[in-house]
């Protein structure tokens, strides 16, 4: 395989955004994309695998049942783009429905270099799968895979695992608008979509007993202090995860314990936190199960299938470019 090589400036990428989100005034946040460094990305295959976290194996259940038939309702594509691949587990169902029907390219888009390579492990060895990985941001890697298309070849998108539902629902609508206007028609996306279900069984989910979800969530403190020279006291924190009712979205936050002077020298930062404030660190957005089809519209895309799981409300959406 080929991995395309990263840009060069990631790293104060990732200490202006840490200045950024950090400096913010009212509610502090880092960017939840930057919780899958090395550990992170290990510590979220082991959330996929809590009881608690129905998500991933709802998601995979579906892929699993349904694949043939996905595949079979998308005009066939000969490229597919995966955002976010992960560990590529999940795709493994798609490819070979695909592969079956003719010579697939596969490029797996990711920001995590660990994640990239667990998924050319897994899947680089495919029958008539060609797989060419991207270390870039979602829509740059999504430009680059647009141009290696011929006339009359079609692309398919993965967005799969309800990763859109980090997006809150105006920049989700944004984001997929300019997935859109990469694509052409006979183009596709298939979107997994978290479903709102009772906050009882939605909240345990990010809230895990082990504190799998709380290493995971911590993790993201480490990083800074491992990459940036950050002092963050990890003992001094701890995981918050929380039904935002109006936004219908869970959030993460980590929340100091006490007061504490906070000092982050590769991103020129220093700091006072109080007793209580929080830094946000992600949201998990939940869906009805009507709203991916409004969603598909308003970005320009249709919805032509929707597939759903009875254990774990979540839906498998298929878009089509007319
Ligand atoms: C990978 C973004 C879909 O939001 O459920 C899991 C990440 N965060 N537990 C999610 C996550 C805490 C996950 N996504």
């Amino acid at each position: 395989m080929i991995v395309q090589a990263p840009s060069q400036k990631i790293v104060s990428e990732f200490a202006e955004d840490v200045r950024a989100g950090l400096s913010k005034r009212n509610q502090r946040e880092l960017p939840s994309k930057y919780l899958y460094d090395e550990v992170g990305s290990e510590l979220f295959e082991a959330i996929c695998l809590l009881p608690e976290y129905g998500l991933t194996r709802a998601d995979t259940r579906l892929l699993q049942k349904y694949a043939e038939e996905m595949v079979a309702r998308m005009p066939t594509p000969t490229h597919v783009a995966e955002l976010g691949s992960g560990s590529g587990k999940k795709t493994r169902m798609i490819l070979e429905a695909l592969a079956k029907r003719r010579r697939t390219f596969y490029y797996p888009i990711e920001i995590s270099p660990a994640a990239l390579a667990a998924c050319e492990k897994e899947l680089g060895q495919l029958d008539f799968v060609s797989l060419v990985g991207y270390e870039k941001p979602y829509l740059e890697g999504l430009r680059a895979v647009a141009v290696r298309r011929e006339p009359g070849e079609h692309v398919c998108v993965l967005f799969l695992g309800s990763t859109i539902g980090n997006f809150d629902r105006p920049a989700a609508d944004d984001f997929l608008r300019q997935v859109r206007a990469v694509l052409q028609p006979g183009d596709s996306l298939l979107l997994g979509t978290d479903l709102e279900k009772d906050v009882a069984l939605q909240l345990p989910a990010y809230d895990d007993p082990v504190g799998v979800t709380a290493a995971f969530n911590l993790n993201l403190l480490a990083r800074v202090n491992r990459e940036l020279g950050g002092n963050f006291q990890l003992r001094d924190f701890r995981h918050l995860a929380l039904w935002n009712e109006e936004q219908r979205r869970i959030e993460m936050h980590l929340q100091a314990t006490r007061r504490q002077q906070i000092e982050i020298p590769s991103a020129s930062l220093y700091f006072r936190m109080e007793e209580g404030e929080t830094i946000w660190t992600e949201s998990s957005h939940k869906y009805s199960l009507d709203e991916p089809a409004q969603m598909a519209e308003r970005a320009g895309f249709r919805q032509i299938a929707q597939w759903t799981d009875q254990d774990w409300p979540f839906a498998q959406n298929l878009w089509i470019v007319d």
